[in-house]
C-alpha cells in the first residue's frame, strides 16, 4: 500500500471532541514500515514510565537490518521520579517543561550530518506507541503548531510531513502498538493498552476491569492519591470514590463505571503520579 504524504501548510488546532472507538487497523503498521523504508532516522518515542511497554523490538530489528540510525526519546520525563534510562544512548525529554528539546535538536542535526555531510535532504520518520508525545514533540522541534495534538490515543490519521531545517524533513506518523502486544479483544491487553495510554479512558469498553489491573499492576498509587483507606480492592475502591464524586445512578446506585473513567481520565492525563 502506497502511504499518503500530507504536507502540512496550516495550523491544526486541539482536538476537542473524544473520537469514537478506532481499532488499530491493518494499514497502520505497514504505513510506518513504509516510513522506516523512506527514513534516513528514526525517532522512536517512548513514554519515559512506561519504557518497555513503550517501545517496539519489532519495528526496532527491522531498523536496525535496514541500517537505520534509531534515536531513542524518552518523553513525559515530568511525569516520572525516576531518571535513569533504561536505554543506553537514549534521550529523556519533556514537551511540557521543555527539558533536553534543545539537546535533542543539537542530537537530531549531528547526526544528519553525519549521515548526509553534504547537505542533501534527510528524512526522519517520527514512530512510537500511540499517545507518547509524537506530535507534541514535532511541534516543539520546528518551534511551530504543525503538527495534531490531542489527548486521545488515535489522534493522527496519516503520514505528515514538517520541515525542521532546509534539509531535514520529519514525518509524523499514527502511533502503533507493537503486533505482538495489540489486541481488540484480550482484555488483559487492553488493560494494558489503557493503562499505557494507547487506548482512551473515554474509549474503553469496561473500565472497571482496567482499574482492577492498575491496582494490581501499581499497588497503593491509587490509594496515594486519593487519600481513600481501601486496601487494593478494586470494588471498594470505586464505592468509595463514586460516592465522594457523587458519580451516582438511579436508586442512589454508585456509578462505577463513571467512576472507573474519571480515575483513568486522571491516570491518562499524569495527574497520578508513579
Ligand atoms: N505531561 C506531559 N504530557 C505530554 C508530554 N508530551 C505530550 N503530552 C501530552 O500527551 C498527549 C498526546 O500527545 P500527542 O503529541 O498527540 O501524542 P502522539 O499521539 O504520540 O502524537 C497530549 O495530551 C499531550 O499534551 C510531556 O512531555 N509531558
Ligand atoms: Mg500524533
Amino acid at each position: 500500500m502506497r502511504a499518503k504524504y500530507i504536507f502540512s501548510s496550516r495550523k491544526t488546532k486541539r482536538a476537542t471532541k473524544s473520537p469514537k472507538l478506532r481499532k488499530q487497523k491493518e494499514k497502520y503498521p505497514s504505513l510506518v514500515e513504509k516510513i522506516i523504508e523512506d527514513s534516513d532516522i528514526i525517532l522512536e518515542v517512548l513514554d519515559a514510565r512506561f519504557v518497555r511497554e513503550t517501545r517496539n523490538i519489532e519495528l526496532e530489528k527491522k531498523i536496525k537490518r535496514k541500517k537505520k540510525k534509531i534515536i531513542y526519546v524518552l518523553n513525559k520525563s515530568d511525569l516520572t521520579k525516576k531518571t535513569s534510562s533504561k536505554i543506553p544512548q537514549s534521550i529523556n525529554v519533556s514537551c511540557k517543561t521543555k527539558k533536553n528539546i534543545k539537546k535533542l535538536r543539537d542530537k537530531i542535526k549531528i547526526v544528519s550530518k553525519k549521515i548526509k555531510p553534504s547537505n542533501d535532504k534527510i528524512t526522519i520518520g517520527v514512530i512510537g506507541y500511540p499517545n507518547t508525545g509524537k506530535s507534541s514533540l514535532i511541534n516543539l522541534l520546528v518551534g511551530k503548531s504543525k503538527a495534531g495534538v490531542g489527548a486521545d490515543a488515535g489522534f493522527t490519521k496519516g503520514i505528515q510531513k514538517i520541515r525542521l531545517t532546509n534539509e531535514i524533513i520529519l514525518l509524523d506518523t499514527p502511533g502503533v502498538i507493537p503486533n505482538e502486544e495489540y489486541s481488540n479483544i484480550e482484555k488483559e491487553k487492553i488493560a494494558q493498552h489503557t493503562i499505557v495510554g494507547g487506548r482512551s479512558y473515554s474509549q474503553v469498553k469496561d473500565p472497571e476491569m482496567v482499574i482492577a489491573k492498575l491496582i494490581k499492576d501499581y499497588p497503593d498509587v491509587l490509594e496515594e492519591h486519593y487519600k481513600t483507606e481501601a486496601k487494593a480492592d478494586a470494588e471498594k475502591i470505586l464505592n468509595e470514590l463514586g460516592k465522594k464524586w457523587n458519580f451516582l445512578k438511579k436508586k442512589g446506585l454508585i456509578d462505577s463505571d463513571k467512576t472507573a473513567r474519571k480515575i483513568l481520565k486522571d491516570w491518562q492525563a499524569g495527574v497520578i503520579r508513579i
